[in-house]
């Protein structure tokens, strides 16, 4: 039975550590959350994420998954770390270095390195090796070392974790093959062997083509505004086209990887990367353009004080996660201008930054309906039975989910 140590217990990490154990790998899963390793150990752990909490008491009770602050003496260290922008949206790999430091003292003849964090290409090969050289072995002599980029929706990872096909880009031919190895475990998707540079690449170009397509759709509905037009409909009857495939307009692009991912394109090729660098400057456009047309909306309809009825906060539908998310963006900027909000979320536990709203108290008296997440509790409501309830009827759909005539 092989014995793998994940570093980093995050999303990806977790449900990986959790899977693994349950496939008969003896996990170690390390993180320096120590509340988080806590709870995980005492089988107490709730999750953001459906089904993983379930999932990983079940891999604590099989004895088989255990949680650590840090790594021990394994057959394979994956690394499921963290990788924010820096200010200057740069990747931020300080998680990665230490991660890869932590494990020197641990690391021995035969040992697999995966690196599984989205890095700027040729951060495996010329940051990630030459840490783990230090410990005296090579990799092609004694190590291996590969990079698995994760691929998993979040809200839908538990089974995109065994549906996908993955990419493995060794350092070497040996260490893709060794890794394909313990992917082949879980995986029920593809796997295709490339090596580290290409896979990291492969990664950021695949959140790159979402940010691309859905800036073209924002775009898009920036311009049907100005032409009186209804953009859901316009993209609806686009999409009848068979080789046609529009995504969805919105408030903006958030959450930790789509908003992010391009800039670690951006910063290896600055000059190249001209298209990449509108499509972030587009969606980050967004949540201003929305914020002006709500301004717009309610001074046309001559509202004095108006009161603001925001429906959903998060980075996108059927998820509490608020990291990057454009609706809260968009609703801090409405606050900020002073005008009266009431928000409501019905996937946001614990949130402490001002105050939250029940959809009736959100709604009752509102002059102005702002809907910014396409939660599919939203999708249910009748937007006419929700007016009657206002003071004022303004609707803006900025998802387009009650408005887009499809
Ligand atoms: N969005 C739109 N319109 C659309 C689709 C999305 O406005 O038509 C917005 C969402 O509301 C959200 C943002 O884009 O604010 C990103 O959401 P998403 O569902 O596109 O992606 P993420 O960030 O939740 O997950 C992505 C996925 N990448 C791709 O689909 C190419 C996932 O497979 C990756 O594993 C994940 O990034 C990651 O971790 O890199």
């Amino acid at each position: 039975m092989k014995k793998i140590c994940i570093i980093g217990l995050g999303y990806v990490g977790l449900p990986t550590a959790c899977i693994l154990s349950l496939k008969g790998f003896k996990v170690v899963g390390v993180d320096t959350n120590s509340r988080l390793v806590k709870k995980l150990n005492q089988v107490d752990i709730g999750a953001l994420e459906p089904g993983l909490a379930g999932l990983a008491n079940t891999a604590i009770k099989s004895d088989r998954f255990i949680a650590k602050l840090s790594p021990e003496e394994v057959d394979i260290f994956m690394i499921c770390v963290p990788t924010p922008p820096t200010n200057d949206n740069k990747a931020d790999l300080t998680y990665v270095k230490d991660a890869a430091k932590s494990i020197l003292p641990y690391l021995r003849r035969g040992n697999l390195v995966i690196l599984e964090s989205t890095v700027p290409p040729g951060t495996t090969k010329e940051i990630v090796k030459p840490i783990l050289e230090k410990n005296g072995l090579k990799i092609g002599n004694g190590l291996c070392l590969a990079y698995c980029p994760e691929r998993v929706l979040p809200g839908n990872v538990l089974k995109e974790l065994v549906g996908n096909d993955r990419i493995i880009g060794g350092i070497d031919v040996q260490s893709a093959e060794l890794a394909k190895e313990i992917y082949q475990s879980f995986v029920e998707g593809e796997i295709y062997l490339t090596d580290a540079t290409t896979a990291e690449m492969a990664k950021l170009v695949e959140n790159s083509f979402r940010d691309v397509n859905i800036a073209f759709a924002n775009e898009l509905s920036r311009i049907c505004d100005k032409l009186d037009l209804n953009v859901w409909e316009v993209v609806g009857l686009a999409n009848k086209h068979p080789r046609v495939n529009i995504l969805k307009p919105g408030p903006g692009v958030g959450g930790h990887c789509v908003a992010v991912d391009p800039f670690f394109i951006i910063e290896k090729a600055p000059d190249e990367a001209k298209l990449i660098k509108t499509v972030r400057c587009v969606n980050d456009s967004m949540p201003g353009y929305i914020v002006e047309k709500v301004e717009r909306a309610v001074k046309q309809a001559e509202i004095k004080t108006p009161i603001i009825a925001c429906l959903g906060i998060t980075y996108k539908a059927e998820t509490g996660d608020l990291r990057g998310s454009p609706a809260l963006n968009i609703v801090r900027r409405l606050r900020e201008k002073g005008y009266t909000i009431r928000a409501y979320d019905p996937y946001v536990r614990d949130f402490t930054e001002f105050s939250l709203f029940s959809l009736e108290e959100t709604v009752r008296g509102a002059d102005c309906l702002v809907l910014l997440v396409d939660h599919k509790e939203f999708k249910k409501i009748n937007p006419y039975e929700l007016v009657k309830k206002m003071r004022g009827s303004l609707i803006i759909d900025t998802r387009g989910i009650w408005l887009s005539n499809e």
